[in-house]
């Protein structure tokens, strides 16, 4: 269904920090131009589809997402050949928002190793890994090529992975680096030693026709580039899920404090 064209849509991915963004572009657009935030559409796939189809004109992405997963790329690549791909499917990308979100492998605080090499010499751990790692190109099964891992994980929404990592459940949990969790159980983050993750830049990803259908609001968001960090999204995060924070007043709180002036 196409865009309703004098509404400017965003759409977020399922996963609390994807909400929060959706909410800052979405109420950062607002004194500008009629929006609608439509949350939680899914999973990379289903939002990118709504994308393309118009139903959605932006929604914040990641560039090793892009690059890997979207583009089907190998090779991280240079952000001039990532626009280069997305221009044809009439699409842009840009305003990096000033952090780093990645893919990480955590364990308890007490685990004994350190890196994911040393998964290879463990496969009695178990390995609890979100639905969407499991399947991507960047998730697990380069993973598992590129160390050499022996474990079967199972598949585990990662809205529940570190209660059943604090549960005993498993040992192993992908993480995303900006979760709360993170500090909240002090995980051990195993350290990456064969380089496999690429850059996650949080990043926005919009149709080609939205700065010229909304010139005003585009200007407004365009402002967003270098403003969170990853201190400020962690905190974020927390506020949310582990304060029980709104989305909405989260982002409204952050925007006071560091927006521009309206
Ligand atoms: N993440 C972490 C990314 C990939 C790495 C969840 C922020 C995403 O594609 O949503």
């Amino acid at each position: 269904s196409a865009a309703e064209a004098d509404t400017l849509r965003v759409g977020s991915k399922r996963f609390t920090e994807s909400y929060i963004l959706g909410e800052i572009v979405t109420q950062t657009a607002a004194p500008y131009a009629k929006t609608e935030h439509r949350q939680g559409l899914g999973n990379t796939a289903i939002v990118l589809a709504a994308l393309r189809s118009g139903e959605i004109d932006i929604y914040p992405e990641y560039l090793g997402t892009i690059d890997l997963e979207i583009l089907k790329n190998h090779q991280p690549s240079t952000l001039a050949q990532i626009r280069d791909a997305l221009a044809p499917l009439g699409l842009g990308v840009g305003v990096p928002l000033g952090f780093n979100n990645s893919y990480a492998l955590a364990m308890r605080s007490d685990a004994r190793l350190s890196k994911v090499s040393q998964l290879a010499h463990h496969p009695e751990l178990r390995l609890g890994l979100s639905h969407e790692f499991l399947g991507r190109a960047d998730g697990w099964p380069g993973l598992a090529r590129r160390y050499a891992l022996p474990q079967r994980p199972r598949g585990l929404d990662h809205g529940i992975a570190y209660e059943a990592l604090n549960q005993h459940q498993v040992d192993v949990i992908d993480v995303y680096s900006t979760d709360a969790r993170i500090g909240q159980y002090d995980l051990r983050v195993l350290d990456d030693d064969l380089h496999y993750f690429p850059r996650y830049d949080a990043v926005l990803l919009y149709r080609l026709d939205l700065p010229r259908r909304f010139p005003a609001a585009w200007a407004a968001i365009s402002r967003l580039e270098g403003t969170i960090s990853a201190s400020d999204m962690i905190a974020m995060n927390a506020a949310v899920e582990i304060e029980g924070r709104g989305f909405a007043r989260v982002a409204h709180d952050w925007l006071a404090r560091h927006g521009q002036a309206q």
